[in-house]
């Protein structure tokens, strides 16, 4: 579906924008009417499903290839930390090498009200499953340009992230498989939880083989009417799948787009291939259109919360052996005393 809805708009701006040149002006009304009415029908058998009438490719948000003056010019509308640096086909934000940080962020504040984002990205490296690290964050922060331990940047950070998560920091039990996406809101007080993989604050997530992949891997934020969907595709069949939808989810204006990544001990390529924003057009009604956050927040923060299940200690884990390996003794001794007070009342009863 909402693939279907992002390829409309694809062959509309770009049919659009290519069929203009060969017309002249006075055709331009005649144009307009046509599109105005491809426009109408179209919405109106969209509109059945869903309330969007339109959207829009803003290119000011957008990192697009090629990315022209990027890192260095003052027209770009992007800026580059740490390791990132670009190439004709992607922003390397870390390479395969350890105890890497990069970031790309957006310049331009934004203040649209109801989008979309469409990331394309790439995640591969050298390393075996599991021994490859730590992925990269897609932020829409109240900061920019910042340091820290939070797949390279801050921590306390106030604002959306949705991190790629590839390396399992506390599921040694292996009850979720990595790759994992995860949304989390920040709102200066919350801490992301590295050594539990973010799971502590964690609003939604899922799994998504976006590693080596043989596909192109994508990922969609969707944010509208206080409604966050995070959808994932990335095994090659063209469809978005769900991923986490979160409702009563509360972001200020004003806040800025960024990707960010880090490596540890471990690495792996972390590439931003492109992140096209979209303006969707959603009905309001006065009220939801007179509403000011000014900090984030969630609706029911307590419907997330997750129980942590600790992992035995090496300590707590001997002395359950020890205690197993007694109790079992106790079994065989006990085992063998019922046994042989049987035997002898059997050879009681014979003689
Ligand atoms: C941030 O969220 C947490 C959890 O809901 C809450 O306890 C804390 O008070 C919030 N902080 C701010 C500044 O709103
Ligand atoms: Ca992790």
């Amino acid at each position: 579906m909402v693939a279907a809805v992002n390829g409309l708009n694809l062959d509309r701006q770009t049919g659009f924008g290519g069929l203009y040149p060969m017309f002249g002006l006075k055709r331009s009304r005649e144009l307009t009417c046509l599109f105005v009415a491809v426009c109408v029908l179209m919405s109106r058998s969209l509109a059945d499903e869903q309330d969007f009438v339109e959207d829009f490719l803003k290119r000011e948000y957008s990192l697009i290839k090629p990315y022209r003056g990027l890192g260095f010019s003052s027209s770009s509308q992007w800026d580059l930390m740490g390791t990132a640096m670009v190439t004709p086909d992607h922003v390397r934000l870390t390479p395969d090498l350890q105890s890497r940080q990069g970031a790309v962020w957006s310049r331009i504040p934004l203040f649209l009200k109801d989008w979309e984002l469409k990331v394309h990205f790439k995640i591969q490296g050298q390393g075996k499953k599991n021994l490859n690290g730590d992925g990269l964050a897609l932020w829409l922060t109240k900061d920019r340009m910042q340091n820290g331990p939070v797949f390279g940047n801050m921590n306390y950070f106030v604002g959306l992230g949705i991190f790629v998560d590839t390396y399992p920091n506390a599921d040694k039990t292996h009850d979720r498989t990595f790759p994992y996406v995860s949304v989390m809101l920040g709102n200066g007080t919350l801490s992301y939880d590295h050594d539990y993989d973010g799971r502590p604050t964690e609003l939604g997530g899922c799994t998504a083989m976006a590693r080596n992949a043989i596909y192109d891997t994508f990922l969609l934020i969707r944010y509208t009417k206080n409604r966050l969907t995070v959808m994932v595709d990335v095994d090659g069949k063209q469809e978005w799948k769900e991923c986490a939808d979160i409702s009563g989810l509360r972001l200020p204006s004003g806040y800025f787009f960024g990707a960010s990544s880090a490596t540890g001990d471990l690495s792996d390529n972390h590439d931003i291939i492109s992140m096209k924003l979209y303006q969707l057009t959603v009905e309001r009604s006065p009220e939801e259109e007179e509403e000011e956050v000014t900090i984030p927040s969630v609706d029911n923060m307590q419907q997330f919360h997750v129980e942590i299940q600790e992992g035995m200690s090496g300590v707590q884990l001997f002395f359950t052996f020890l205690f197993s390996i007694l109790g079992l003794g106790v079994l065989v001794v006990v085992g063998l005393i019922v046994y042989g007070r049987w035997k002898e009342n059997r050879r009681k009863r014979f003689y």
